[in-house]
């Protein structure tokens, strides 16, 4: 069963249908015929695009989809999910606590989209409320953010999901918490210490690799070309970190990319 990973399509509902259709996971009328193929998106569903929450609604119905033809689809925790569960909830009411922001601050900074709040449902709320941060798959740890923040959150993927579903239902001190950790960037790729940090959060939640978006590859890769000259992800970390969010909104691609399974010493 192919394992697929796709992240950050933040707005671009269209560019995330056509992607999964090149991959071979959608045929031309956007229904699943990736048969047993597994696919898991690793969050940014809106903002910074004209169509967040068609992005959502297409990874809702594939959810349905791929599990009746034997395959699977999922998603995983976006910081710009929380912001988007944080505005809808919050508003511009000012966090609580010293850093003096608030959701309604953020939202605009962080390109929100008016009309992807005027069409959030009961529905979306509780099925993005209900994402898992952290998902561990064939060797794999799957996470939004390249931050280690997330131990900050708990010692287990179970746990760090529980944490987080209780925060985002919870009030405004933790759901403001939630978005801070997840919007910390830059873990892994301090050379020395990246590998350290990677090494840490694989022994933690049990993993040999960990994938994720949230920031652009050619904003860490070292003498990186242009988003738009990205031809795929991106190994690093002494091959223990691979980064997938080409940068759709920045004029790069939206990379679906197949995972092999990852084993202690598999990274390259
Ligand atoms: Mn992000």
């Amino acid at each position: 069963m192919p394992l697929f990973v796709v992240s950050d399509p933040h707005g671009h509902r269209d560019e995330l249908a056509a992607a999964l259709r090149d991959a071979g996971l959608l045929d031309a009328a956007d229904r699943w015929v990736g048969a047993d193929a597994r696919l898991r998106v690793l969050g940014d569903f809106f903002d910074r695009g004209p169509d967040g929450v068609g992005a959502v609604e297409l990874v809702m119905r594939l959810e349905r989809e791929a599990v009746g033809a034997g395959g699977s689809t999922s998603a995983v925790l976006g910081n710009h999910e929380v912001l988007a569960l944080g505005m809808w909830r919050y508003g511009v009411r000012a966090a609580p606590g010293a850093d003096g922001g608030s959701f309604g601050e953020s939202w605009v900074l962080n390109g929100g989209n008016p009309i992807d709040q005027g069409r959030l449902t009961a529905e979306h709320v509780t099925w993005l409320s209900a994402l898992p941060p952290l998902a561990l798959e064939d060797g794999w740890l799957l996470m939004h953010s390249d931050t280690d923040a997330y131990l900050e959150l708990g010692h287990s993927v179970a746990a760090v999901n529980a944490a987080v579903a209780a925060a985002l239902d919870g009030d405004f001190a933790e759901h403001w918490e939630v978005w801070r950790r997840l919007t910390d960037r830059y873990a892994f790729v301090t050379p020395g210490s990246g590998v350290t940090t990677a090494r840490g959060i694989l022994r933690t939640y049990g993993a040999a690799r960990l994938v994720h978006g949230h920031s652009i590859i050619a904003t860490i890769q070292p003498d990186a070309p242009s988003p738009a000259a990205t031809a795929g992800p991106w190994a690093y970390a002494d091959g223990l970190a691979l980064a997938v969010d080409g940068g759709l909104y920045a004029g790069g691609p939206l990379l679906v990319v197949e995972l092999e399974p990852a084993v202690e010493g598999s990274a390259p």
